[in-house]
């Protein structure tokens, strides 16, 4: 198996699941890229419509909400929106079947859809927080302090709604730019990483931190790592295997080379 270069994809696939076949500590790590195939932009594509001239990283900051706060909730709101017609595609179905093959498996996901939880997955860790929640911008009730949108009053200026036990704006519960990352999900990534025979990343760039730098930790405890992307990322140098193909096809092909006897040497 050469590292990082573009396999075909049979010789690729079949040594993707020769490293699976009994592994007893397998970790996933996603990002944008496997609810792509779902209709959800990732997140360095551009927004489509009205958001196509704006940054994403740019309005996913304390300092854009702050600034303007209108914008910025009316960004999550149409992320929101776009997300309520999307269904888990055939990536979060196979991940969600990969979990009952494997019963210690753990996913780690830097999106903030719930299409893991709704195609079936059960073991998720959440890096980045949700969009189907929403919190006070003060967390006057302590951090944080959840807030349900939907019984709120909508504001006629469209500002997001004020908390309703101290009048701050509310916000969605998500991880900005520039903020801390929930303590106890970072370190259950961190010490999944640490302790995975094989590390399989899905659908990211690998360009934000920290949850970027979990594959090099995991490889650095001995992981040995796949990646399925169509395009090459920063993780691709660090992985034993690269499926360079779209997560809604190469996830159910592994799925079934798994089903396959392990073919005599
Ligand atoms: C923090 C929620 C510190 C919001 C998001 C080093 C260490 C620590 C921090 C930093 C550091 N260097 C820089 C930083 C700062 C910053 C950062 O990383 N900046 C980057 C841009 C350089 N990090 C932070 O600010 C983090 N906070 O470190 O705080 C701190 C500590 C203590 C106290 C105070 C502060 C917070 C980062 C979290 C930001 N929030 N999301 C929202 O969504 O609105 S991140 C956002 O990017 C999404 O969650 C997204 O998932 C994530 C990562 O991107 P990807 O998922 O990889 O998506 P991308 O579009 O990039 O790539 C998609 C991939 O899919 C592509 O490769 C594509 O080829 C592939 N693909 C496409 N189609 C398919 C496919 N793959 C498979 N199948 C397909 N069909």
């Amino acid at each position: 198996m050469s590292p990082s270069s573009r396999h075909d994809t049979q010789t690729s696939l079949r040594d993707a699941a020769r490293l699976l076949r009994g592994c007893q500590r397998l970790v996933v790590l996603t990002g944008a890229g496997v609810s792509r195939e779902s209709g959800i932009p990732t997140f360095r594509e551009a927004q489509t419509g009205l958001w196509a001239r704006y940054d994403p990283a740019q309005l996913a900051t304390p300092a854009a909400f702050a600034r303007d706060p209108r914008l910025v909730w009316a960004f999550y709101q149409a992320r929101r929106e776009k997300l309520h017609s999307a269904q888990p595609n055939a990536a979060h179905h196979a991940l969600a079947a990969l979990e009952a093959r494997f019963p210690h498996m753990l996913l780690i996901t830097q999106n903030v859809d719930s299409l893991h939880e709704i195609a079936g997955s059960t073991r998720v860790i959440r890096l980045h927080g949700t969009l189907d929640a929403d919190r006070c911008s003060a967390d006057c009730q302590g951090s944080p302090t959840p807030v349900d949108r939907h019984a709120l009053p909508a504001p006629e200026d469209g500002r997001p709604p004020a908390c309703p036990h101290c009048g701050a704006l509310i916000r969605p519960d998500v991880v900005w730019f520039g903020e801390a990352l929930p303590a106890a999900a970072l370190r259950a990534a961190s010490e999944a990483c640490a302790s995975a025979e094989v590390l399989l990343v899905v659908g990211t760039s690998g360009l934000v931190y920290p949850a970027a730098g979990l594959p090099a930790q995991a490889r650095a405890a001995g992981a040995r790592i796949i990646e399925i992307n169509p395009e090459r990322s920063d993780i691709t140098p660090l992985a034993l295997v690269w499926l360079s193909a779209p997560a809604g096809s190469a996830l159910p092909a592994l799925l079934r080379m798994l089903d396959q006897a392990e073919p005599s040497p």
